[in-house]
């Protein structure tokens, strides 16, 4: 990847010893079972981050300013399991220095992975899940690692509430709490699921963002697109809301599959993932040093949207 800082924002707010948000990308595809190119996601999602205004009208902020620093990429893919190992070490690893760790995948067996990490680093975990799919089973052609088991894990050991989900197996009937589901047909139909779901919540809350959730007229590069889904301000109205009431620790969000005619999906990722950190941070100060560290200096940088020098 010749990407070199998240959304091409000044090195300043780059470096991991000024940064308060970590983001790591893994571009996973190996138990996808039907269209194949979730693993070009992190790459789509940072073009299209690098196009993206860095202002956000809603909380009147630059969150870029808190600092993002993009690790490597996890590139690890022997097996399913030893890239859940690696993934779990090193959103670990940036959790014990006590950063905002978020993750870009990838297919969703990756947030094994991510869930594990948070788990064990947070106590009384609630994982807020959000997809077309339930993603419930133990294993799937002979791996508890899929794509499809995603939140397995998560169902036996933390709090998980699943909302917008509109596909499963019978057998995951037997796996899924009914009380902390929402299908996207109730959701549909009355929006009382948003109080319902988040009075559920511990104050921990991992997010876990299949992009499948979204329905496929606003995002179709997606792997397993399904019919019925949500739509953008309902989705983010929600995410606010969750934001405002709980302690989010991070999130991971994943299934980007781009192609090369459809770029508003990878737009709709990258927005998605501004907003949400907006969302975090949006009553957190810029510390003064920080700031006058960019003020300062002769901006040197090569792209255009932070070499405007005119004054409004
Ligand atoms: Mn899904």
């Amino acid at each position: 990847m010749d990407i070199k800082t998240y959304a091409g924002i000044p090195e300043e707010f780059a470096k991991l010893e000024n940064a308060k948000i970590v983001l790591i990308p893994v571009p996973y595809d190996g138990t996808s079972t039907w269209q194949k190119g979730a693993d070009k996601g992190p790459k789509a999602f940072l073009e299209a981050s690098e196009n993206m205004e860095l202002y956000d009208i809603e909380t009147g902020s630059e969150v870029y300013k808190q600092g993002v620093y993009l690790t490597d990429a996890v590139t690890e893919n022997t097996s399913p399991e030893s890239m859940v190992d690696a993934v779990h070490e090193v959103t670990k690893k940036y959790i014990k220095k006590n950063k905002f760790v978020t993750i870009f995948g990838g297919e969703h067996s990756i947030s094994i992975g991510t869930i594990r990490a948070f788990n064990e680093m947070f106590p009384n975990l609630t994982v807020l899940h959000i997809d077309a799919h339930a993603d419930l089973r133990k294993s799937y052609e002979g791996s508890s690692c899929n794509h499809a088991c995603a939140v397995y894990e998560a169902s036996q050991n933390t709090n998980l509430i699943q909302v917008g989900i509109r596909s499963i197996d019978i057998k995951e009937k037997s796996v899924m709490n009914l009380d902390k589901t929402y299908f996207a047909h109730d959701m549909a139909i009355d929006d009382s699921w948003m109080d319902s779901a988040i009075d559920q919540m511990t104050d921990n809350v991992f997010i876990t963002f299949d992009l499948d959730a979204f329905d496929p007229s606003i995002l179709p590069s997606t792997g397993t697109p399904e019919p019925g889904g949500l739509l953008w301000y309902e989705t983010i109205d929600f995410l606010k809301q969750v934001f405002a009431k709980k302690n989010v620790i991070g999130f991971d969000i994943v299934e980007l599959c781009p192609n090369e005619i459809d770029k508003s999906s990878d737009f709709l990722a990258a927005k998605l993932y501004y907003k949400m950190l907006s969302y975090k941070f949006q009553n957190e100060t810029i510390e003064d040093e920080f700031d006058s560290t960019f003020n300062d200096k002769p901006k040197t940088n090569n792209f255009s949207k932070f070499n405007e020098d005119v004054d409004y």
